[in-house]
């Protein structure tokens, strides 16, 4: 790997907020490609955060410092990642479902449809789905995006679905899902109309559901 991506992978793993943003001005600087600092640099060690907290060598502390350190590092890089447009591709309510207070990933999604026009509406984490339902009736979106981090609170994006289901508004909006443990067949299985791996892909999907 690259020697200024390897510093970069090092501070998140680290949780070294104070260099952090440095280093990527400096990759920056270099002409390093921002998705590879993305994904090479924060998003790999943002894996092996995961993998030291699965083996015991990582408590919550460190997980959270190294998403801390992530964020700080997103915030500078935000710019290079999107482009901004002007018209609104069309407005999209987004949020980390219930129960669930992961919200990195989200913020990339949100992030990367900002840069491809979208609206956003965001509701932040721990989103109750009689929440989603009052804003899909608020904000009359075309999308509904439900980001989910844990096994447990999958069944909260089915929960959400429902709920926007008996509040009558479920014809009016496409409901998109993602997340570490989300797969396309658990999407279909909730009755989502389209699921993402990741942020990019989470634009090109919102793209076509809204023709
Ligand atoms: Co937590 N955590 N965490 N955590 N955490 C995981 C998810 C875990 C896999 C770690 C592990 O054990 N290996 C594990 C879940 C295990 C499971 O469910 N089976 C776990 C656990 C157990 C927990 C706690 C229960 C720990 C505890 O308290 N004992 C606790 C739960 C709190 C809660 O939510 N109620 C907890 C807490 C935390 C912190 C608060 C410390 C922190 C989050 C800080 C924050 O988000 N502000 C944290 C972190 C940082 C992680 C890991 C290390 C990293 C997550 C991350 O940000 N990844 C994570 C391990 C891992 O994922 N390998 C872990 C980087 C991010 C860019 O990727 O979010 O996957 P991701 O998003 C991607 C795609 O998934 C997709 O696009 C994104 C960009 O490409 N995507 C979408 C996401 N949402 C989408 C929506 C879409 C489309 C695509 O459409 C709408």
């Amino acid at each position: 790997m690259d020697e200024r991506l390897q510093q970069i992978y090092n501070c998140v793993l680290n949780g070294e907020m104070d260099e952090v943003t440095a280093h990527i001005q400096a990759a920056l600087d270099a002409q390093l490609d921002p998705g590879s600092i993305l994904n090479q640099g924060m998003i790999a060690a943002m894996q092996e955060v995961g993998r030291l907290f699965e083996e015991g060598e990582y408590f919550v502390p460190e997980m959270l410092i190294a998403a801390r350190t992530m964020q700080d590092g997103l915030a500078l890089l935000k710019p290079h990642l999107v482009q901004a447009n002007v018209q609104s591709a069309g407005k999209v309510v987004i949020g980390t479902v219930k129960g669930d207070l992961h919200d990195i990933g989200k913020n990339l999604v949100t992030m990367m449809l900002e840069g491809a026009a979208f609206e956003i509406v965001d509701l932040g984490v721990d989103v109750a789905p009689e929440k989603f339902v009052e804003a899909v009736k608020a904000h009359q979106p075309r999308i509904v995006g439900l980001s989910a981090l844990l096994t447990t609170t999958m069944p909260s994006m089915r929960t959400t679905i429902e709920a926007l289901k008996a509040a009558g508004v479920r014809d009016q909006v496409k409901v998109i899902v993602g997340g570490a443990p989300v797969t396309e067949a658990f999407a279909h299985d909730i009755g989502a109309d389209g699921f993402a791996p990741d942020a990019s892909r989470a634009v090109k999907l919102t793209k076509s559901l809204v023709g």
